[in-house]
């Protein structure tokens, strides 16, 4: 088991390269093609992965692509089922496994559910080709929130599905999101997010996971979305290094962040950051990106046949930007240039 986990995260920890979260569910992918109004049906969802999937030479910046159990089963326009796709041109298929959230009782703070079974699932995606696998537990910032319970609770589960994952020879992505949405301050996410991942480590630890055969998927310390005079690129930056280097352990392989409501430039630019402030990052630190790397696409898309090329291009073009961010060689004005000017190659 151990020889499985560790060729996977070799292949999963590639300078230059990040994941690809196209792991919606049925809910969130009809939000999303809502919002160019395209009806959203199994095949239009097909089509929209398609699109991203085939978009030509990702593998040049994606190492890990994240699933939703819908697309194991689905196949591309060329007839080839979208896991055996991804494995042909050395992209390692991943699945989500959580099944969404739902509310404490008396609460509007949320757990995960999806723990049930959860074995035996994973043997199922395990014969599409699945290695790797994400579950999502969220922290929402009130003056009364997150509470002791909520954060006990959920790193205990992250902990407990991350155990499951690598006893069936899965690497676990754990991902802690503390929520963007809010007016709160970029400090009341630092203290969040601090005794968010403390706990999740100490649960990690306590549940024998094997923390050199994980992976971190968290959020950034950034300023709530609706705040006043919110904090700049490099504050992210600094003070999103600082609360992992006090809470995750070194032999932890890598980092990769969602966006969590950020501008794809947002993204990119302090993701970059990170890498540009002369501190030595005892993991690889990379992104696992949903709406950051797709939002321009679906933009472009609209639904429309013609307009694929162009999908792919906006696709690939975030691709690049935030591989480039991964190195620390992402600068603001490439935002402007052509796709395929020599400096994006
Ligand atoms: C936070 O969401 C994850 C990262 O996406 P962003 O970069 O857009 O924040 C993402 O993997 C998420 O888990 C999926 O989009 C699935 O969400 P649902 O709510 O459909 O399970």
């Amino acid at each position: 088991m151990g020889n499985e986990l560790k060729q996977t995260i070799k292949e999963m920890v590639a300078v230059g390269k990040g994941i690809l979260a196209a792991d919606e569910s049925v809910k969130t992918a009809t939000k999303r093609l809502a919002s160019i109004n395209v009806e959203s049906t199994e095949e239009t969802r097909r089509q929209y992965r398609n699109l991203m999937l085939t978009s030509p030479e990702i593998e040049k910046y994606i190492c890990g692509v994240i699933l939703f159990e819908e697309t194991l089963s689905q196949k591309s326009d060329s007839g080839i089922l979208f896991p055996k796709l991804l494995a042909q041109r050395g992209i390692v298929p991943g699945i989500k496994v959580d099944e969404g959230l739902a509310e404490f009782e008396g609460s509007i703070e949320q757990y995960t559910k999806g723990l049930d079974g959860l074995g035996e699932r994973l043997e199922k995606y395990k014969e599409y080709g699945c290695r790797f696998a994400k579950w999502r537990a969220v922290y929402s910032i009130s003056e009364t929130t997150p509470t002791e319970m909520a954060i006990r609770r959920n790193a205990q589960d992250l902990a407990k599905y991350a155990k499951t994952c690598q006893e069936h020879g899965v690497v676990p992505i754990v991902e802690p999101e503390v929520l963007i949405d809010g007016a709160h301050s970029i400090d009341a996410c630092h203290k969040a997010t601090e005794k968010v991942l403390r706990e999740v480590f100490s649960a990690l630890k306590r549940e024998n996971v094997m923390i050199d055969c994980a992976i971190l998927k968290p959020s950034m310390v950034i300023s709530g979305k609706e705040a006043n005079n919110r904090a700049g690129v490099d504050e992210v930056a600094k003070r999103t290094i600082k609360v992992l280097k006090a809470n995750v352990p070194p032999e932890l392989p890598s980092i990769n962040f969602l966006s969590g409501g950020q501008t794809p430039q947002e993204a990119t630019a302090h993701l970059n950051r990170m890498h540009t402030l002369n501190e030595s990052l005892p993991w690889y630190v990379s992104f696992s990106y949903a709406r950051a790397l797709q939002d321009p696409a679906l933009k472009a898309w609209q639904g429309k046949d013609e307009n694929i090329r162009a999908a792919q291009q906006a696709f690939l073009k975030r691709a690049k930007l935030n591989s480039l961010a991964a190195m620390g060689k992402y600068k603001e004005e490439m935002e402007n240039m052509d796709l395929d000017m020599a400096i994006l190659n």
